[in-house]
């Protein structure tokens, strides 16, 4: 039911979109298979592309992508392993901690990424979780940045229903938490933090009525029933994430995944359509790892249905391309940047 008015809404408010058609209940699923969604891998690009991007115009109007910029505002220090991850102090990756920024240094960089044109601004912490006095901070950022009239999200990892409350409170749209990868290989990952942890989050920060942004990387040397396996876990969770984040694994120097071999950049697109077709009403990002994707296959992405990047040339202690070249590729593209839907006075 959360999908459907979901769904209704991001019809309705989307004046321009191609569909204009009802929402057609038997396209929301929650109850999709490891095997249904390994057949959506197995077609021909062509195929999955093809009904990817029917769907996609059903939902949505595809020459509009959102942009999202981030900034990780606690840096390194994290007393969890997640292997692939720059800022776990377990690993040498010449990351140092650092403390939680000033809510002006936030605000001023939350102004910058407004006047560049993104349209939602998303804190990144490198916490297991929140205490609750670094939530006061957070809190004030959060405030800070609606105030601008930019949609709001953060990523502070796991949160009790308290915590969620006040975010909500604070004005917090979404909640970034990815299930990163299926059940299965889970542990091969990270060991500190379980699976149905990650799915205890999501459930409470669904409760406290904020959106969901939830989704994972590749190229950890997960197999295809593991992707499969990933996208299964995000369509059969109660609602779908509005938002889901697929991320290319960026390979950190110093993290027992720093040489994992590469994904097959047709597999990313695939899994892209994959998702597109799974969650047809969320907006898919195509995350993490671009510096490393040449511009066909992002566009062969937003084809497949990926509606949303990251914009800015700093993801959290990584690059991202400049905003000049996404601005420029969206334009060789003919593809618009979409306003802010959530956002405050500003
Ligand atoms: N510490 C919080 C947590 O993990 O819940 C929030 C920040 S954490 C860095 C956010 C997400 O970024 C991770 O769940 C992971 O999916 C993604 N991420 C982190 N490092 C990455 C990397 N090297 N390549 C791709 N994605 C990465
Ligand atoms: C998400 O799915 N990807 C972002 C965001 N959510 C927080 C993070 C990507 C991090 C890439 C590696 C880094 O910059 O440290
Ligand atoms: Fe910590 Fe988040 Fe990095 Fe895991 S992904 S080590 S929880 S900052």
């Amino acid at each position: 039911m959360g999908d459907m008015m979901g769904a209704t809404r991001r019809l309705r408010n989307n004046g321009s979109a191609a569909g204009t058609a009802p929402v057609d209940k038997a396209e929301i699923r929650h109850d999709w298979t490891i095997g249904e969604a390994l057949s959506l891998f197995e077609l021909s690009l062509n195929d999955l592309l093809f009904r990817a991007h029917g769907l996609y115009r059903r939902y949505f109007d595809a020459n509009e992508v959102q942009l999202s910029t981030l900034l990780n505002v606690k840096t390194g220090g994290c007393p969890e392993d997640c292997r692939y991850c720059a800022q776990s102090a377990r690993y040498q990756t010449g990351v140092g901690a650092a403390k939680i920024m000033d809510t002006d240094e936030v605000v001023v960089a939350a102004k910058r990424a407004k006047a560049i044109g993104a349209g939602r601004f998303c804190i990144g912490a490198a916490w297991r979780g929140p205490k609750d006095r670094d939530l006061d901070r957070i809190v004030e950022m959060i405030e800070g940045i609606k105030a601008l009239g930019l949609e709001t999200c953060a990523t502070l990892g796991m949160l009790t229903p308290a915590q969620a409350k006040r975010l909500k409170g604070a004005g917090l749209d979404y909640y970034n938490h990815n299930l990163d990868t299926s059940k299965d290989y889970y542990a091969n990952i990270i060991t500190t933090r379980t699976f149905e942890d990650r799915i205890e989050t999501l459930a409470i920060v669904r409760q406290a009525g904020i959106n969901v942004c939830s989704g994972g990387i590749l190229g950890m040397g997960e197999a295809r029933e593991d992707r499969a396996g990933l996208l299964v876990a995000l369509a059969n969770l109660e609602e779908h994430p509005q938002s889901v984040p697929i991320n290319m694994l960026v390979p950190i120097a110093g993290t027992p995944l720093a040489d994992a071999p590469p994904i097959d950049p047709f597999e990313f697109v695939r899994t892209i359509g994959a998702a597109r077709i799974m969650m047809p009403a969320s907006v898919v990002r195509l995350a993490a790892g671009r510096m490393e994707m040449d511009e066909g296959i992002q566009a062969l992405c937003l084809f497949a249905g990926a509606n949303s990047i990251f914009y800015g040339d700093r993801l959290l202690t990584t690059p991202n391309p400049a905003e000049n070249d996404d601005a420029k590729l969206l334009e060789r593209l003919g593809l618009r940047a979409k306003a802010a839907e959530a956002g405050g006075e500003g």
